[in-house]
């Protein structure tokens, strides 16, 4: 495996991992050089590197300004360049660099531009099939970030076979679903306008296809919240659109969060300054609330208007880092007695939604990292043992399928089953109704501690009449079984 897939980041593993990690050991020992070799060992290089979390979503729905606000670095290619239209991986590394992997696979080493993403990648993006950029950052000692191609929301050459959202056709799209497709954990941005209906789900589903991906590993954002309108706090606004949302995607997102990435980014990524501070204090210094409406009526009428005397490239300035809404949080925050960067700095954290998305992707991602690598790595050893172009170790690999049935049934592996029958609801293999898809989500989250006796003894039985309707398919009947299972171990562990 090439320094280019794994980073430099080398960490202590969870309890899961390392018995996954064991097997791959174990296998290696015995298999020839050979596809199925180079498979087990990218599994077992996976599993001892930090969680990979992919940000995808539409052509410019905000990707690139919240893996930024993620890391609180603005490195991640904005707006126009090369760089958006290929696959960026940003792994821990102490020696800062980018490698561009091309699709022929060579690696070529570019250095970073005062830390920023170079404009050239030294090649036509057609021909690079991503690119690896080693940060010395500390979220990255916990998880991996992946930032995608946008998705074409609608594909028009189509229109007879009726729009399809989340489209995954052409190159950009076809990278960005593979990258999904290796994903640990995924971030997927939804404009916060549309409803979740039924191409929605339906593009969810072809997505998610390819991968091991359950509910309980992914997160939906209304990315650009402050798009919704003109309201003062568009975090708090978009909260029941987030609900209704979370409630026509359950089985398919854990959670569905607003955020305004673009004040995230300004508020975290160490771009804004003392001047932008002063600046804003003098845009503050109109008082007047009609005047102040008329300037932030469009981006067109703060720039042009003659009530504050700014130079024109400060103004454009302003609105890159903050747009309308965030110039009126700080003009409000100013009013409140703001006059430094940090204070107005906090102002912008606050009103972003930054700490929801905190909590549901680094704090929860992270915490879960052992259960979802392990989930990925059964399913990637899985495949492996199905392999059909490698005659020389086909014994070695269907060997495969007994230890992994084995840890599979084992109690303290059962989420890594529940994970499953999550991936399965959320690729649209099979449907259930919405009192068990409740179950799937909560047992998947892993917050059911406080599970008592009793509950976990109906949602056993629940379950149990489920799937033993004889309407069932055998399919259906086995994650029945394994939902089941997992309640009657949850019974056991409440009446201890
Ligand atoms: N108003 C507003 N603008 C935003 C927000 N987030 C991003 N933008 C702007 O939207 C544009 C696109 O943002 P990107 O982060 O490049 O979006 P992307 O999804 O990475 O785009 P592609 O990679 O090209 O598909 C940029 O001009 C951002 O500044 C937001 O929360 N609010
Ligand atoms: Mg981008």
């Amino acid at each position: 495996m090439s320094q280019a897939e794994v980073g430099d980041d080398r960490r202590e593993s969870g309890p899961l991992a390392r018995r996954l990690s064991a097997l791959c050991d174990d296998t290696l020992a015995r298999l020839r050089p050979g596809p199925g070799r180079d498979m087990v060992q990218q599994v077992h290089a996976k599993l001892r590197a930090p969680l990979t979390v992919t940000v995808a979503g539409g052509v410019s729905s905000g990707k690139s300004t919240l893996v930024n606000a993620l890391l609180g670095q603005r490195i991640a290619a904005v707006d126009a360049g090369e760089c958006t239209r290929v696959v960026t991986e940003f792994r821990f590394g102490v020696h800062e660099r980018a490698e561009v992997v091309g699709v022929d696979g060579s690696v070529a080493v570019i250095a970073l531009d005062r830390g920023r993403m170079p404009d050239h990648l030294g090649r036509p993006a057609e021909e690079v099939e991503r690119v690896v950029v080693h940060l010395s950052n500390a979220l990255l000692r916990d998880l991996a970030v992946v930032d995608t191609p946008g998705l074409n929301t609608v594909t028009e050459s189509n229109e007879a076979t009726s729009a399809r959202f989340l489209g995954v056709s052409g190159r950009e799209g076809e990278q960005t679903a593979s990258a999904v497709g290796r994903a640990e954990a995924l971030v997927f941005l939804l404009p916060v306008l549309r409803q979740a209906d039924a191409d929605v789900l339906r593009g969810f589903a072809s997505l998610l296809g390819g991968s091991s991906l359950s509910s309980s590993a992914s997160v939906a954002v209304l990315s650009k919240a402050d798009r919704l309108g003109r309201t003062a706090d568009p975090v708090t606004a978009a909260q029941p659109i987030a609900r209704r949302m979370a409630t026509d995607l359950r089985g398919v997102v854990s959670d569905v969060v607003p955020v305004v990435g673009l004040l995230a980014e300004t508020a975290r990524a160490a771009v804004f300054t003392e001047a932008d501070a002063r600046a804003l204090v003098a845009v503050a210094a109109v008082t007047d609330p009609f005047d102040r409406e008329d300037m932030f009526l469009s981006p067109e009428d703060f720039l042009r208007t003659d009530l504050i005397d700014l130079e024109p490239a400060v103004r454009r300035r302003l609105l890159s880092l903050l747009d309308l809404f965030g110039l009126q949080v700080a003009v409000k925050a100013v009013d409140g007695g703001a006059r430094s960067a940090g204070a107005m700095l906090r102002a912008f954290e606050q009103r972003s939604g930054f700490e929801a998305l905190r909590r549901a992707v680094i704090e929860r991602f992270a915490g879960q990292s052992d259960v979802f690598k392990a989930n990925a790595a059964v399913s990637d050893l899985r495949r492996a043992s199905y392999l059909r172009n490698d005659a020389d170790n086909a014994t070695v690999l269907r060997g495969l399928r007994t230890p992994l049935e084995r840890i599979e049934l084992e109690g303290s592996m059962h989420r890594l089953r529940v994970l499953q029958v999550g991936n399965a609801v959320a690729t649209g293999t099979v449907s259930l109704p919405v009192g068990l898809l409740d179950d799937v989500a909560a047992l998947g989250a892993g917050d059911d501690s406080a599970m008592s006796r009793a509950a976990a003894a109906e949602g056993a039985s629940r379950w149990g009449a489920w799937g033993t309707d004889p309407r069932r398919s055998p399919d259906e009947a086995r994650h029945a079984r394994v939902m089941k299972a997992a309640f009657e171990l949850r019974w056991q562990g409440a009446s201890r």
